[in-house]
């Protein structure tokens, strides 16, 4: 097997983007839970999300969600978030929560409803453009729910023609990463369902459109790790939003369900070139803390990606290809799981301390008193959005 200390300097490539609406309070359909010390202003979201980064060295850039981190001037609040040690990256648009919205965004029948979805984007380019950021990420929540509803077929065309107008907006560094999920919140039929479907409207967009994959948007039992392959094959995963789910799009802690799937999705991520600041594939959360505190939710999150991204990079690749080659089916699947039942967390301790970073990240967040700090100083704090 490799050796830790041939991997360390990988290790260092890691960048994972945190959500801005992680910090936020959210819940279920059932109840939000308020939360001690939410953040009330964007700004108290941001100086949480640079608490991440501080104790890991991981998380260097927050995602915005527009319009939930609407503010007056952008590009103060890039000089905010540069203080405070991190920077915004990824701007979702959202046209979700508007009632114009309730038969879709880009594929709604009505054109008037369509044009205000298409601003909302141009607008969110416009937020782009004012904090130096590359990447839009658009997740529609369009789709019907009952046969007959809507003509499936046209809001595919009306989809394409949404998109194109978007993406003619984007400028020469931007990108358009277009996100699916299954199901949700409509029923019988979504829009952007799976990755074949981001796939086809990437294509006709052009190179800067790429897929987004998120780890809670599929049907139980999906071979993720094969979608991972095949897009970084096809050229096309630009971001996953990693989460994990027990039964749908739970928005659970990364690895908490299953870390050998996300294992898994790491390995084909290292071994398809996915992996590190020239990858062009992005590593974002989107998670909610319904129940937990969120700083130290995140930051078991960013943790179990890099644990399990030092196992993936652990893999030995010139003897599992051996294995492969002689189709010794044990010896290979051996190969693998050693690396997946290695037990990095010592060595990441001694990586994190050689580097400045404290060897417990946790354990240091939760002796530096923020956390009571912030529960003292806060009062009223926002509902993130839905998820
Ligand atoms: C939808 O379920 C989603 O995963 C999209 O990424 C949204 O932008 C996000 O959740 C936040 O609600
Ligand atoms: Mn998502
Ligand atoms: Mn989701």
């Amino acid at each position: 097997m490799t050796t830790f200390d041939a991997i360390s300097d990988r290790l260092a490539e890691q960048v994972i983007e945190v959500p801005s609406w992680a910090y936020g309070n959210s819940g279920t359909r059932f109840k939000v839970f308020g939360s001690a010390g939410t953040p009330r202003t964007v700004q108290e979201k941001i100086a949480d999300a640079a608490k991440v980064h501080e104790f890991t060295g991981l998380a260097p850039k927050v995602a915005l969600h527009i319009p939930w981190d609407q503010v007056e001037d952008f590009a103060a609040l890039q000089s905010f978030a540069v203080e405070h040690g991190v920077r915004l990256g990824t701007v979702n648009s959202n046209t979700f929560q508007d009632d114009d919205f309730k038969l879709g965004s880009l594929a709604n029948p009505d054109p008037a409803v369509r044009r205000k979805a298409i601003e909302h984007n141009l607008m969110c380019i416009d937020i782009m453009n004012e904090i130096g950021s590359t990447d839009l990420k658009i997740w529609l929540a369009d789709g019907t729910n009952y046969p007959g509803q809507d003509d499936i077929a046209a809001r595919q065309e009306r989809l394409a023609e949404g998109l194109a107008e978007i993406y003619a907006a984007l400028g020469d560094d931007h990108r358009l990463v277009l996100e699916y999920k299954f199901f949700e919140p409509a029923f019988y039929h979504t829009d952007v369902p799976d990755w074949g479907t981001s796939y086809a409207h990437c294509v006709a967009l052009g190179d800067k459109a790429t897929v987004c994959l998120d780890t809670g948007h599929h049907a139980p039992g999906t071979n993720i790790e094969f979608i991972v392959a095949q897009l970084l094959r096809l050229g096309k995963l630009g971001a996953f939003d990693f989460n994990s789910r027990f039964y749908a799009d739970d928005d659970l802690i990364v690895g908490a369900a299953d870390p050998f799937q996300l294992f898994r999705i790491l390995y084909e991520v290292v071994r398809g070139g996915g992996y590190g600041a020239d990858s062009g594939v992005a590593f974002m959360l989107d998670q909610c803390h319904n129940i937990e505190k969120k700083i130290p939710g995140q930051i078991r999150s960013v943790l179990n990606v890099q644990e399990m991204t030092a196992r993936a990079l652990l893999v030995d690749a010139d003897e599992l290809a051996a294995a492969q080659r002689s189709g010794d089916v044990l010896a290979a699947n051996d190969v693998l799981m050693d690396a997946f039942y290695t037990d990095v967390r010592a060595d990441l301790a001694d990586w994190r301390s050689s580097r400045g970073l404290p060897a417990e990240p946790m354990k240091a967040f939760l002796a530096s008193g923020y956390q009571e700090q912030i529960e003292a100083d806060r009062v009223g704090g926002n509902q993130a959005g839905w998820n």
